[in-house]
Parts: C-alpha cells; structure tokens; sequence
C-alpha cells in the first residue's frame, strides 16, 4: 500500500505523523504542499486547507489524531499504544492534554513569537492564564520516564516532542516568562534527539524552515 505524507516539514502536525510512520517503519513518501492558498492540489485533499494529510489508496485522510489512529490500526506491528485498553487511553488523554490545552492556547501567541506580528495584551493575559492551567494538568498526567507516558515510547511522543518546545519558546518570546518551566522540556528534548529517526525529522524541519524563510523575502 502507498501512503504520501503531505503538508510541509516545518509544520509541528505534519512532524508528528511523520515521526510515527518512522518509528513504525511504514514506507510513505513526502509531498511538499503549502498552506493558506487555494490551490486544487490542497483544497480537493483537505476540506479546510489545512496539513498534514495522508493520501492513501482509498482517499485521503486528515486530521492528525484520525491519521495517527488509521497507521496504529492499519499498520499494528510496531504499535505505538499499549496494548490494555486503559493504559493506551491515557497514552490518548496525554495527546489530547498536549494537543487541546497546551498546543491550541500556545498558538494564539504565534503570529508575535515567529511571524513578525503582534498580539494584543488581551490574547497575551488569555493565554497566560489557560496555558497555565493545560500545563498545570498535563504535568499531573505526563511522566517523562523518560517517556512522556512512562519507559516506552508511545503516540504521545509523537506529539509531545514537536508541541512542547514550541509551546515553550512562544511563551517566553511573547510573555517573557516559560509557562513550561516546570516540565523537563529540554532533558526530554535531548531524549527524543538520541533516535534517528527524530534527528531525520528535525533535519527536514530545519530545511524546510530555511526554504519558507527564502521564499518569504523574495515575495517581500
Ligand atoms: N487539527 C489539525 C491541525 C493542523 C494544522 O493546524 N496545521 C496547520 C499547519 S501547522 C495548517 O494547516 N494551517 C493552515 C490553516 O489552518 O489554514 C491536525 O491535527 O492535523
């Protein structure tokens, strides 16, 4: 079966299907596809424009969560959730605490933090406030075992990997203080970087980041 792994590899969504197909070692190509345009090649592939979407021989698929699980079940050797029910759902309520309360709020602070734009006190204070808060809770949860789940690699650090440090990061950048401190962000982020198959991803990631950067000044 052929799977294509579209979007582009600065994108944290993108990078955290592509760090499971890895480490699952599925076969899958790449197809660099951009956002926030209207082109055939995105819109008849993802509804809402948005990446990563995963074209498989039966249509695509989007949504990086709908992803993850269609690869866990399409593809089960190598699983990447444990196999008792209860334990693979608190793999699943971590990914959910990363991606609802930590990821989503933090984004908020984005277009400030990497874009060159501005965001208002009223977002800065919101996000203070409920950032704190997703961190406060999925610090009870996460166990950083050195796993966020515990001593096996899961789903969840597919996730936690991309989510974390840029979550991190905004905050400092936008308020001035790393709402994330708490979290062994950056211990954890040396763990992850031991797998090729994470060194892999950040490299094209770094790629990636340089081409949107020269693509960005030549339309300036
Ligand atoms: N909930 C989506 C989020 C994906 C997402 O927001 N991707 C960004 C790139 S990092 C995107 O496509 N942005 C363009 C847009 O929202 O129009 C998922 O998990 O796949």
């Amino acid at each position: 079966m052929s799977l294509k792994l579209c979007g582009f590899a600065a994108s944290n969504y993108y990078n955290k299907v592509k760090l499971q197909l890895l480490e699952k070692g599925i076969p899958f190509e790449e197809e660099l596809v951009w956002v926030g345009n209207n082109h055939p090649k995105l819109m008849n592939r993802s509804v809402l424009g948005k990446v990563p979407f995963l074209q498989t021989p039966e249509g695509c698929l989007t949504e990086s969560m709908v992803i993850a699980e269609y690869l866990e079940q399409a593809y089960p050797e190598h699983s990447l959730l444990p196999k008792d029910p209860m334990q693979a759902a608190r793999v699943r309520e971590l990914i959910v605490y990363l991606e609802l309360h930590i990821e989503l709020v933090a984004r908020e602070l984005y277009p400030q933090a990497f874009f060159g734009g501005q965001v208002s006190e009223g977002t800065k204070e919101r996000v203070r406030k409920n950032l704190s808060k997703g961190v406060a809770g999925f610090a009870k949860l996460a166990k950083f075992s050195p796993y966020v789940a515990g001593d096996k690699f899961t789903l969840a650090d597919c996730s936690a990997a991309f989510h974390l440090p840029i979550a991190a990061s905004a905050s400092k950048l936008v308020l001035g203080e790393d709402l994330l401190a708490d979290l062994p962000v950056k211990a954890y982020g040396q763990k992850m970087a031991e797998s090729p198959h994470m060194q892999k991803v950040l490299a094209d990631r770094k790629e990636n980041a340089a081409l949107m950067t020269s693509l960005t000044a030549k339309k300036a």
